[in-house]
């Protein structure tokens, strides 16, 4: 199947499952703790996973898929296609505030960002795009932000980071014009891709980061681990998605 076709029937999946989401959010659901008290999953993300994995291996029964909560496969490589899949991104924020909470899927073919998908639920728009064509919430296509510095933008910072103060973050924090938090990857993502923030700065798995780093890299913002300068989006790394000159402004105050 033409990659095309792939994101065409992944774009149709990702409404279909804004529809179930919502229909499942009227009728009730568990809430359990994972690590700890700040860290949540529930029955909706658990089958919000089970169902996108499912259809998802419909769609291209040879990739391989990476997801949060372990309906996925045990990937040790990127090659071929991989599908990286986010069930309920935000879950304290679905479970406390039904709001700001995104579903992400990502295509990744032999390890390059092809394909990503944010789906913010609550407001019905998908952003979607890459391999060239450019990103979209829903038909529209999107323009590339202008490219500000940090002075001059508005910027979120992980809350655990922001709190702890590693990496000089404050001083990120003190110059730039604005600080925010969402409590979202995805929906942060969404905010850097549109230019309503200038940068975002957070810990990121796989499933936090691959949609919005295909995403922001086809509008040529930059993608940068702190520690390791280039993302692997298999690990789990301290990322800056930003523009230009956030990022070059960033990179002088951050270690
Ligand atoms: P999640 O809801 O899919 O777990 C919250 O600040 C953001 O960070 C969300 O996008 C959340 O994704 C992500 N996150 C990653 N690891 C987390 C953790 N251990 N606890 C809470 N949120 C985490
Ligand atoms: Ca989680
Ligand atoms: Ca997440
Ligand atoms: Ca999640």
């Amino acid at each position: 199947m033409m990659l095309s076709e792939i994101d065409q029937r992944v774009q149709n999946l990702m409404w279909d499952i804004q529809k179930r989401t919502l229909q499942r959010m009227k009728e009730s659901y568990d809430v359990d703790l994972k690590t700890s008290y700040k860290d949540l999953v529930t029955t909706v993300d658990k089958e919000n996973e089970q169902y996108l994995n499912q259809q998802l291996r419909k769609i291209d029964p040879s990739a391989q898929i990476i997801s949060e909560e372990g309906y996925g496969d045990r990937v040790k490589s990127l090659n071929g296609h991989v599908f990286i899949v986010d069930p309920i991104d935000g879950t304290m924020n679905f479970v406390m505030q039904h709001r700001n909470f995104a579903i992400m899927v990502a295509l990744y073919v032999d390890g390059k960002p092809t394909y990503g998908y944010i789906m913010d639920v609550m407001n019905g728009e998908l952003y979607h795009g890459g391999n060239g064509t450019g990103v979209f919430v829903n038909d529209r296509q999107i323009n590339a932000p202008a490219n500000n510095n940090l002075h001059d933008s508005l910027m979120v910072v992980n809350a655990g980071l922001t709190i702890d103060g590693g990496h000089n973050v404050r001083e990120v924090e003190r110059q730039a014009r604005g600080l925010r938090m969402y409590g979202s990857a995805g929906i942060e993502m969404i905010y850097v891709v549109t230019g309503r923030i200038g940068g975002y700065l957070s810990y990121l798995k796989p499933w936090d980061l691959a949609a919005g780093m295909v995403l922001a890299k086809e509008l040529g913002l930059v993608v940068k681990g702190i520690d390791e300068q280039s993302v692997d989006v298999l690990s789990s790394n301290l990322v800056l998605v930003a523009t230009k000159q956030v990022t070059d402004d960033v990179l002088e105050l951050v270690n």
